[in-house]
């Protein structure tokens, strides 16, 4: 009763059920079952295609049963290598296992206990696809299917993002009209899945939106935690634990505990698990929801209202890519929250490589969406992202037009990083410079002065405010709103206002910004041609740019403090 009353806060309403037993796979996913052998007109209605995977499904003997990992049989590997690359991982396999297989209940000790409300919000189910495999978008939805209660599922919206296949089409058409929930939204053009997301947003019924990929398998008990969650708030993003279907022998693997979802800069996704101590300290459970800075990005479940006064995705970004990374932000800085919920639980198809086409290149597709995302809410500390990917910088990057985007996001009235970085980051590296405080020369032992708007080369004094540079992610030499560069090609040096960047006001600097390594503790400046470097003549002891050598301790200098290399 005490649960009950704790989940109860506020409303006198009686629960309508708990979630399914975990002991109930053990023989069959019960709900299933039930699918399987329910509406007799549906049956009949069965592509001959479809049904005999489909009875197999109930079949214990059934390859890939319970999520078992299934071999290729000798005579059969050449066929399932020639066919790996229809999906990128291996679709001879899913094509012999049941679209209704069942899976085992991966969920933590305790979850099939909790209770929800009765009054969950409906949700719409939608999920994008482009070439997806027969048998795997099938088994997604069959998962869907028979491991949701139908009550609250609206629909499952199936957009298919103009894929070539034929049998996406009619096939696909007739095979779902025995599903009256299952809908397919032919889009006439690529759209790109960020775009493609949105065109099944606008038609959705259901009062929370729940994205999926199209090759998942749903596990038992997954929906409800997630629409619980939405329902105790809407500002509350939920996302289920992914688990890791098998590329190779497509068995359906459980993943460890206490994940949380992160990202390093250039803004790469990642997966952190929580320290051992941390996780002591709080007596985290298993079972306990997890927070987390940012989502993965195919899997989730949002109020609809809600996604909707967020402004959705920016629908500027192409394809594939970064609106993880833009809906995260969005959501935290704007009064939400990203949480991983351990007691819903999707598997899906890791694969090394998506197996469609780019419209354009994929690195700069996926480059231009990550910088239109640093530009709109990264602030200050977008140099970060710009400095770990100083290619963008070099090339100059167009990310197209962002007034709509920079509009919403004072609209909404939302933080700024910085707030994100102390709340919901507090672990992630983000020094705002590379280096900082004394420019000393190695040779000399002396440091360059500004002295008015000029420079001078003097004694160190680590009080003299004077000496103090940063030298900033974009490979500036920054004094205030002074930088120092090369004055044109005459081997002297000047101030100049640091407005943007330039390749003139640029030096590399450290290991990692060097191309050569050799000349790592050197100031080069790559503008000039060839590249020199910054370095003190050792008779006049004045400040110079000549021909980098990378022996000479006269053009070696040291930043009092480095934050990162
Ligand atoms: O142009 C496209 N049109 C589409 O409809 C490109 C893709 N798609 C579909 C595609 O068929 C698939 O169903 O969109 C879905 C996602 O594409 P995937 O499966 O190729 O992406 P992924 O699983 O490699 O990548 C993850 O990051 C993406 C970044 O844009 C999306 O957010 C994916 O949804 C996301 N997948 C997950 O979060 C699952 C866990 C992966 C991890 C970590
Ligand atoms: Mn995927």
């Amino acid at each position: 009763m005490h649960k009950l009353r704790k989940l109860f806060r506020g409303s006198g309403r009686a629960l309508a059920f708990v979630f399914v037993a975990s002991v109930v796979w053990l023989l069959f996913d019960m709900a299933a079952l039930r699918l399987s052998f329910g509406d007799a007109a549906g049956q009949r209605a069965l592509a001959a295609a479809g049904r005999g995977q489909r009875e197999r499904g109930r079949d214990p003997q059934a390859p890939g049963q319970f999520g078992h990992p299934v071999a290729v049989p000798e005579d059969k590997q050449e066929e399932a290598k020639s066919r790996w690359k229809e999906g990128n991982f291996n679709v001879y396999l899913s094509d012999l296992i049941p679209v209704d297989r069942a899976v085992a209940d991966t969920r933590p000790a305790g979850c099939s206990e909790q209770w929800v409300h009765d009054d969950l919000p409906t949700t719409t189910i939608i999920m994008c696809f482009v070439d997806e495999v027969w048998s795997t978008l099938l088994r997604s939805v069959h998962s869907v299917l028979s491991r949701s209660p139908p009550h609250l599922v609206e629909e499952i919206i199936l957009v298919d993002d103009f894929s070539t296949k034929e049998y996406l089409k009619e096939k696909l058409d007739a095979y779902m009209s025995q599903f009256p929930k299952v809908k397919i939204l032919h889009l006439k053009e690529r759209h790109g899945l960020i775009r493609a997301r949105l065109a099944g947003a606008q038609v959705a019924k259901g009062d929370v939106l729940t994205f999926l990929d199209s090759h998942v398998e749903c596990n038992v008990g997954w929906l409800e935690p997630l629409l619980e969650r939405v329902r105790l708030s809407r500002a509350k993003v939920a996302c289920p634990v992914i688990e890791v279907i098998s590329d190779k022998d497509m068995s359906y693997m459980t993943v460890d505990n206490f994940q949380r979802g992160i990202f390093t800069w250039p803004m790469n996704f990642g997966w952190r698990q929580i320290p051992q101590e941390v996780i002591e300290k709080n007596k985290i459970k298993e079972t306990d929801i997890i927070r987390c800075p940012v989502m993965a990005g195919g899997l989730f479940s949002i109020d609809k209202k809600y996604f909707f006064e967020l402004g959705t995705y920016d629908s500027g970004l192409d394809v594939w890519g970064g609106e993880n990374m833009e809906i995260s932000f969005k959501v935290w800085m704007c009064g939400g929250e990203i949480e991983i919920i351990p007691c819903s639980r999707v598997g899906h198809i890791f694969r090394n490589d998506n197996p469609y086409s780019f419209p354009k290149d994929r690195i700069r597709t996926v480059e231009r969406n990550l910088a239109r995302v640093a530009e709109v809410w990264l602030d200050e500390y977008k140099e970060l992202f710009y400095g770990h990917a100083y290619h963008l910088v070099l090339r100059r990057l167009d990310v197209g037009d962002l007034t709509q985007q920079i509009a919403l996001r004072k609209k909404l009235q939302c933080r700024n990083f910085r707030w994100y970085l102390e709340n919901v980051y507090p672990d992630l590296e983000a020094p705002l410079v590379k280096a900082s405080g004394l420019l000393v020369n190695i040779a000399t032992a002396r440091c360059i002065t500004v002295e008015n708007t000029t420079l001078a080369f003097q004694t160190c004094d680590v009080n003299n405010e004077d000496q103090k540079f940063n030298y900033t992610w974009l490979r500036l030499l920054r004094h205030g709103d002074l930088c120092i560069a090369p004055a044109g090609t005459t081997g002297t040096l000047e101030l100049r206002p640091c407005t943007g960047w330039e390749s003139s006001l640029a030096w590399q600097h450290s290991s990692l910004a060097a191309a050569r390594p050799e000349l790592a503790d050197h100031l080069v400046s790559e503008h000039l041609q060839p590249p020199a470097c910054l370095e003190v003549d050792p008779s006049l002891q004045a400040l110079r740019v000549s021909a980098c050598n990378s022996a000479n301790p006269y053009q070696k200098w040291q930043f009092g403090n480095y934050y990162a290399d």
